[in-house]
Formats: structure tokens, C-alpha cells, sequence
């Protein structure tokens, strides 16, 4: 048989290597779109067999403990206006972000939230006085860490992400199937402890979700002067680490797609990176005055993407939710409300000098003497008032 140069060609070592194997980092990457399974307007997008829905009374219970996150959500603003709340920095229109990830999660699972999660945390089960307490000027998170599997709110970004990954390594060093679960916002994905913290955790194959809500804004930092990525999702791929965006709008997709990150994580695949596309339709906090920096009809147009609206939507067509059920469910985050309100508004009893007692097993000379200062001036102004 003789040999044609076209044969020679095609058999050649050189032709050969252009029949490449499957890139390694593009099963790393997003989908180039978000995950979406339902509209903006609440009726259903076709199902997707990769992330398939969560079940009606599972979504139930989030579309309650949503309603009852926006409730807790806007008392807690109004609680800063009668000055019981030294501060608070709101989660309205992150209500999908907030519960969705803490449901995708068990009870044993360690949740790492920002100062942002208090939403996330009341959603967790933890007491809303407790979640508030560090809010309301005290030296101590409230709660218990090591009771609810909940770290401290997290002012300091992305140190919670170093902390994820030291936690989750530990847990699986010791043969347990614990998840971390680390919030992130999208400004605190440019400081140097995300990228530690996603780095080890890779390397170490430790069970981290990272779950970036990109509310498109770091206080009046937007997006475009934050990242020139195209989605903070791809910040996984450079350390390994496989990564989903999801519409962080639709109650649905983040449940389904952070379900899918966290089997992952358990199953000891390593870490996994989410970024969902949210917006913060508050101001940064309370004190903040987001009209210098923001228009109007930017936030109008993310009103009309409503995730608690959207998820009634569809329940309501599904049958899951009826009239009477969102009655009780209203009623429930009422009660809620008003109770915390009453609860708020006891006088806390603090003692100021207890601020010194666990900063170091043995204290410090500096503590000591600054120990000692607020001790005379409290006792000076104790003095004073007996005084008058
Ligand atoms: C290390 C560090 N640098 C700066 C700040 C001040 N700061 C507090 S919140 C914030 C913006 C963070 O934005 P983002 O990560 O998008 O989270 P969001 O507030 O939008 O939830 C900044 C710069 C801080 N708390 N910690
Ligand atoms: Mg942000």
C-alpha cells in the first residue's frame, strides 16, 4: 500500500498532539451564566438535572424563614434609630443569600458569618438578642460559638476565610464530616486572607464552601473599580478550586447550588467557591448615606427582582403556599418583632471592667493600667452622681 502525504500527516507525532485532553482548569470554572431556576417573576425555568430543586416543604420553611429574616431585618434598622443598636448593617434583598446557605448546612456544620449574616444567623436559630449583642456595643458576640457552630460576626474581611480553613482541616484531621461554611462579600474577595484561607484550604482539600454575596458594592466602592474579573467566581480556578455563580436572587438556585458545594465539601473533594449575584438595598449601614454614591433607579430596578416576592411566586403556583399559610407565616414574624423589640428595649447590664478579663490568660501590664483608669473614672462618675 503506498502512502499518501496527507496519511503521513495525519499519523504524525505532530498532528497527534493537536487531539489535546480536556483542559483541567475549565472543570473548574462557572457556568458562564448564573444558575437560574426560576424567573425573575417567579414562574419555574427548566429543571437541571446538576442541581435539582430542593423539595416544597424545604422551600416552605425557607420562604418562612425569610419572611421572618426581612421582619428581623427592618426592626433591627428601626432598633438603631431609638438608639438601642450602636449600628447595623442590613441584609434586605439578601434574604435568598442569607437563608439559602444556612439551610444547605447541618446544625453541626460551622457557620462563619460577617458582620453582614445577622439575617443568616436568626435563620441559623440562634437567639436574635444574642446575634444583636455585639451590635448593641458589647465586647462579646452574644452567643456561644462552640454551642451553635457559629464563629463571632466577623468585622475584620475575609479573616473568617483563614479561619474556615483551619477549622474544616482540623474536623477532617480528626476523622469528622464537618463543612465550614465562610461568607464573603464581594470587596473582602481583594484582601489578602480570602486568598490565603482559599489557598490552603485547596491544598489541604479542606471542606470550606466560600459563599460570596456579591451586593455589588464595598460601602461606595462599586464592583467595577473592586475586580476586573469576570466574575468572582473565577478567583477559584488559580488555586484549584472548582466554583459555581448562582442568581442570588432566586431562593431556589443558591439552596440547590450551596446543597451541591456543601455535598462536595463533605464529601471530601475539597473546597468549593459560590458567587451569587445579589444587591444590598440598603445602605452600607445605618450610618452610611448610599444616594452620594448611588442612583436611584439602580436601586429600583433590583426592588423589581424581589427574592422573597419571587419564591411566594412560585410556591403560591405550586400549591405549597396559600393565602392562609402567608397570613400565618406574616403573623409569626410580627410576633417575632415584637418581641425582640420588647426584649431590646430592657436596659442590658454590662459591667465595663469585664472588658479586660479574657483578653490574655494572664493580663498584661498595659491592660492592668488601663484596667485601673476605667476603674477610678467609673468610680469618679459613681461619686459624682451620688453627689448630685
Ligand atoms: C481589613 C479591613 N479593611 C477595611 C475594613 C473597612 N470595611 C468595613 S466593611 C467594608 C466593605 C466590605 O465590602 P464587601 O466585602 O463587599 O461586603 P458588604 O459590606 O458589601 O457585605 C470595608 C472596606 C474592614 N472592616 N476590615
Ligand atoms: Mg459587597
Amino acid at each position: 500500500m503506498t502512502t499518501t502525504p496527507q496519511a503521513v500527516r495525519r499519523a504524525s507525532p505532530r498532528t497527534r498532539r493537536t487531539v489535546t485532553p480536556p483542559d483541567p482548569a475549565r472543570s473548574l470554572l462557572p457556568d458562564a451564566e448564573p444558575v437560574r431556576l426560576l424567573a425573575e417573576n417567579g414562574t419555574p425555568l427548566p429543571a437541571r438535572s446538576d442541581y435539582p430543586e430542593p423539595p416544597a416543604e424545604v422551600l416552605r420553611e425557607l420562604y418562612r424563614r425569610m419572611v421572618l429574616g426581612r421582619r428581623f431585618d427592618t426592626q433591627a434598622t428601626a432598633l438603631t434609630k431609638q438608639g438601642r443598636l450602636a449600628v447595623y448593617p442590613s441584609s434586605r434583598g439578601q434574604e435568598a443569600c442569607q437563608v439559602g446557605a444556612v439551610l444547605a448546612v447541618r446544625d453541626t456544620d460551622w457557620v462563619f458569618p460577617t458582620y453582614r449574616e445577622s439575617m443568616a444567623l436568626v435563620a441559623r436559630g440562634i437567639d436574635p438578642v444574642e446575634v444583636l449583642t455585639l451590635l448593641r456595643g458589647d465586647w462579646h458576640c452574644g452567643y456561644d460559638p462552640t454551642e451553635v457552630h457559629t464563629a463571632p460576626q466577623c468585622t475584620p474581611l475575609a479573616t473568617q476565610c483563614v479561619h474556615a480553613a483551619g477549622l474544616a482541616h482540623g474536623e477532617a484531621y480528626q476523622g469528622r464530616d464537618t463543612v465550614a461554611l465562610a461568607f464573603i462579600g464581594d470587596g473582602a474577595t481583594s484582601e489578602g486572607d480570602f486568598h490565603e484561607g482559599i489557598n490552603f484550604a485547596a491544598v489541604f482539600k479542606a471542606p470550606v464552601v466560600y459563599f460570596v454575596q456579591n451586593n455589588k458594592y464595598a460601602i461606595s466602592v462599586p464592583l467595577s473599580r473592586q475586580t476586573a474579573a469576570p466574575s468572582l467566581a473565577y478567583k477559584g480556578v488559580g488555586y484549584g478550586v472548582p466554583s459555581e455563580q448562582v442568581d442570588g436572587n432566586d431562593p431556589v438556585a443558591v439552596l440547590a447550588v450551596l446543597t451541591r458545594a456543601v455535598a462536595h465539601a463533605r464529601a471530601g473533594k475539597g473546597p468549593f467557591l459560590v458567587e451569587a449575584h445579589t444587591y444590598r438595598m440598603e445602605p452600607h449601614t445605618n450610618a452610611d448615606d448610599a444616594t452620594r454614591y448611588r442612583d436611584g433607579a439602580e436601586v429600583d430596578a433590583w426592588r423589581d427582582r424581589d427574592p422573597v416576592a419571587r419564591l411566594e411566586t412560585y410556591l403560591r403556583a405550586r400549591g405549597v403556599l396559600d393565602d392562609a399559610a402567608v397570613a400565618e407565616i406574616a403573623e409569626q414574624a410580627e410576633a417575632y418583632a415584637a418581641e425582640l423589640r420588647t426584649r431590646m428595649n430592657e436596659q442590658p447590664t454590662v459591667d465595663p471592667l469585664s472588658l479586660f478579663d479574657h483578653v490574655y490568660a494572664e493580663p498584661t501590664p498595659q491592660l492592668i493600667e488601663q484596667r485601673e483608669q476605667v476603674r477610678a473614672e467609673l468610680a469618679a462618675a459613681h461619686a459624682e452622681e451620688g453627689d448630685a
